[in-house]
């Protein structure tokens, strides 16, 4: 989908926009269900990079410490106390910059990947820049989806990253796609973006081939001690516009309602998950931040009579229809 058509779509009135984005949400998930994705923090703080939205950059002072990789049989407990749960998804964050073939940290977070995937779940993981040899093993050794988000659009991204770069990002996202791992790519509303910018980002998102398997789209967290400390929320009915706006340009995508849920009503969460929002994460913590209790998330999709998805252990990349960039946008 290019600018102009999503342009067009977020002028609408506001009702409009959500019946539409409605219909294509009806036709790709009659099910009423939502997909339960339980995040894991296996390697915490001290990061290289200076996203200026990140706790985990060593960069600022935020409170959270570096600490060391998770040992194998840590990650289990949680992953299986996250399948007792109720979760399908388990998905595992490194704040690193990336990971190299061959180091000793690599190997370990490749056994730690085998261990999860022997436990039924989809098994995500998001470890940052990756290149063919790792994404071929990490595919190996058992991970379904890799997240790796572009966060916002390629012209703002130098204004909240500056140790790599949109191009960067990409690159990776390709190496994912080539080793025939699911992308799960979105981003971040509240990085002092502007309308254009957000749709710009669902611009590059729409164009990957193929379109990424989910979409999260997290409200930012703002952090103390981060350049994004004082950021303004951002409307919630703008981030219901995104959600629908998300589901029309990449139908088949879970659209993931992520970050910033413990601030948000429940009806809102509710209005989201009507305008096209399939999945959230679930378990009352993200990385270093907090997200709603899971009882508080099973009474709510219970009250609004929608139930958590099966697992797909089946998910893979469909092949890429043709050698199209990745995101022609750029080109
Ligand atoms: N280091 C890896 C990377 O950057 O890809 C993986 C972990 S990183 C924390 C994963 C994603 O979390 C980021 O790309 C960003 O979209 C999201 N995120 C991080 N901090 C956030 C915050 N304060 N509020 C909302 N989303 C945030
Ligand atoms: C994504 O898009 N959001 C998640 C997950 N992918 C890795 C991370 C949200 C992090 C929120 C801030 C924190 O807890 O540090
Ligand atoms: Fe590091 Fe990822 Fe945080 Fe950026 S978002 S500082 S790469 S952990």
């Amino acid at each position: 989908m290019q600018f102009d058509e999503l342009r067009q779509l977020h002028a609408l009135p506001f009702f409009d926009l959500i019946q539409r984005s409605r219909r294509v949400h009806e036709a790709n998930w009659p099910e009423n269900e939502v997909q339960l994705c339980t995040l894991l923090s296996i390697k915490t703080g001290g990061c290289s990079e200076d996203c200026s939205y990140c706790a985990q950059s060593a960069r600022y002072s935020t409170g959270v410490g570096a600490e060391r990789l998770m040992e194998t049989e840590a990650v289990l407990e949680r992953a299986r106390l996250a399948r007792e749960q109720g979760s399908t998804r388990f998905c595992m964050g490194a704040a690193w910059k990336g990971v190299r073939d061959g180091t000793k940290r690599f190997d370990q977070v490749l056994e730690i990947v085998s261990a999860v995937s022997e436990l039924g779940m989809e098994v995500c993981t998001t470890l940052g820049e990756l290149g063919p040899a790792e994404a071929a093993k990490l595919k190996e050794a058992g991970v379904t989806a890799y997240n790796h988000n572009i966060d916002t659009s390629p012209e703002h991204y130098e204004n909240i990253v500056t140790t790599h770069s949109f191009q960067d990002r990409l690159n990776t996202l390709r190496h994912v796609q080539d080793a025939g791992m699911s992308v799960c790519s979105g981003g971040i509303l509240g990085l002092g973006e502007n309308t254009e910018d957000r749709l710009r980002m669902l611009e590059v998102l729409s164009n990957f081939n193929p379109q990424p398997e989910s979409v999260p789209i997290n409200s930012l967290v703002p952090i103390p001690g981060t350049p994004l400390a004082e950021s303004q929320g951002v409307d919630s009915f703008e981030v219901v516009r995104m959600i629908a706006l998300a589901r029309i340009a990449v139908p088949r995508a879970k659209v993931r309602l992520s970050a910033g849920r413990q601030q948000m009503s429940e009806e809102m969460q509710a209005l989201c998950f009507f305008a096209g929002a399939n999945s959230i994460f679930y378990g009352d913590k993200l990385l270093t931040t907090g997200n709603p209790q899971s009882e508080a998330d099973l009474a709510l999709l219970e009250k609004l009579g929608l139930r958590p998805q099966q697992p797909n252990r089946e998910l893979a990349a469909p092949p890429a229809e043709a050698a199209r960039p990745l995101a022609p946008a750029l080109a």
